[in-house]
């Protein structure tokens, strides 16, 4: 196991040197602009100083994410979303924490604890030059840190928690995926990303705008087919997220486009069982797909079961014997995220 990589970081909420008393809006000279990190279709995420931020003395590294210089009233009101969704969040270590924000004048910035390690849908395709000593694309170079197959469970464990406390509050994610979720230096994962997050009640009332890409491979067939949403909905998600895990950042459904996966899982199908995954992993996947959504078990279940296989079975992915050329990457050029 790496320094650091700690499975009970999932259970220690109080670690978190946070005061959520003070106010969240920032002085925005207080933000020193350093390195743009990453862009979506209508955000930006910078990696920037600030000084002095919640009471905390000199300079700390921090993210921001803030619209690009050309946004609609729409996409405005998405970050506002965002924002406020932030802002309701307690202090949780698997979870990524608001720092502050600069939302009354222009441009909005969410500023963020940063995550140094990235989002883990790239730090777990890098991983298969170290498991498969392989190459397998441009996108892989070999990785700044080595993972065991162990640490790999443990990190489905810190989602599973974070996961637990957002179901806790009433609050529905919408787009679990290792993509939305980041590593930070310490190697604990932060679930991040809540442009898509809603609570329960205002779900009753909740459109998608027809031009919203849709995660359609992580979602539960009532979302697909009736836009339901509901923690068992944040559940299935969280099934192919473990999929992901399991199968080193490959995109779900491998070889079938948008309108053959939402044909498949609407019919019962279910992804089979990487051959590299242990039957325990595989059967709680299975449950997280279970078609009637009230029978799929809870995070907090899912956190005991993964606790449960880490601590009585030892490794559940044999990542070492996962076949390199059974899982593809899906590139992002459709209208479907991935
Ligand atoms: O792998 P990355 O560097 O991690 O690329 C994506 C990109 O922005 C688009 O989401 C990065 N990112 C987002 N939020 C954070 C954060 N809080 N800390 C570090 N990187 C972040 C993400």
């Amino acid at each position: 196991m790496n320094p650091g990589l700690n499975p009970s970081v999932a259970h220690n909420p109080g670690s978190h040197a946070f005061q959520p008393e003070v106010p969240w809006e920032l002085p925005r000279e207080k933000l020193i602009f350093k390195k743009k990190i990453g862009e979506g279709s209508f955000g930006e995420v910078w990696r920037a100083k600030v000084d002095g931020i919640l009471g905390r003395r000199g300079k700390e590294i921090v993210a921001v994410k803030l619209l690009k210089d050309y946004y609609t009233p729409e996409e405005k009101r998405c970050l506002m979303k965002e924002l406020r969704v932030m802002q309701t969040l307690q202090p949780h270590p698997n979870i990524i924490s608001l720092l502050g924000c600069c939302s009354v004048t222009e441009p909005l910035c969410i500023v963020m604890e940063y995550a140094a390690n990235g989002n883990l849908q790239d730090v777990l395709r890098k991983q298969r030059y170290t498991f498969l000593q392989n190459d397998l694309s441009n996108l892989e170079k070999r990785p700044k840190i080595n993972l065991t197959a162990r640490d790999l469970t443990i990190f489905t464990l810190h989602v599973s928690s974070g996961m637990q406390y957002i179901s806790s509050r009433d609050l529905l994610h919408r787009d679990l995926a290792a993509r939305n979720v980041l590593l930070d230096k310490d190697l604990v994962c932060k679930i991040s990303d809540f442009g898509s997050a809603r609570d329960i009640v205002e779900m009753r009332e909740y459109e998608t705008s027809a031009n919203q890409k849709l995660p359609l491979r992580w979602m539960a067939p009532e979302s697909l087919l009736s836009c339901i949403y509901s923690s068992h909905s944040d559940v299935w998600s969280f099934g192919v997220f473990l999929w992901e895990v399991v199968t080193l950042g490959s995109s779900p459904y491998p070889g079938m486009t948008s309108e053959q996966v939402m044909d498949f899982v609407q019919k019962g199908c279910r992804m089979a069982k990487p051959t590299h995954c242990s039957q325990s992993l595989y059967t709680l996947m299975t449950d997280c797909w279970h078609h009637f959504p009230p029978s799929r078990p809870s995070f907090a279940t899912i956190h005991d079961r993964l606790t449960t296989l880490l601590e009585e079975e030892g490794d559940n992915m044999f990542v070492d014997q996962m076949s390199d050329n059974a899982y593809n990457i899906l590139l992002n050029q459709s209208r479907e995220k991935c």
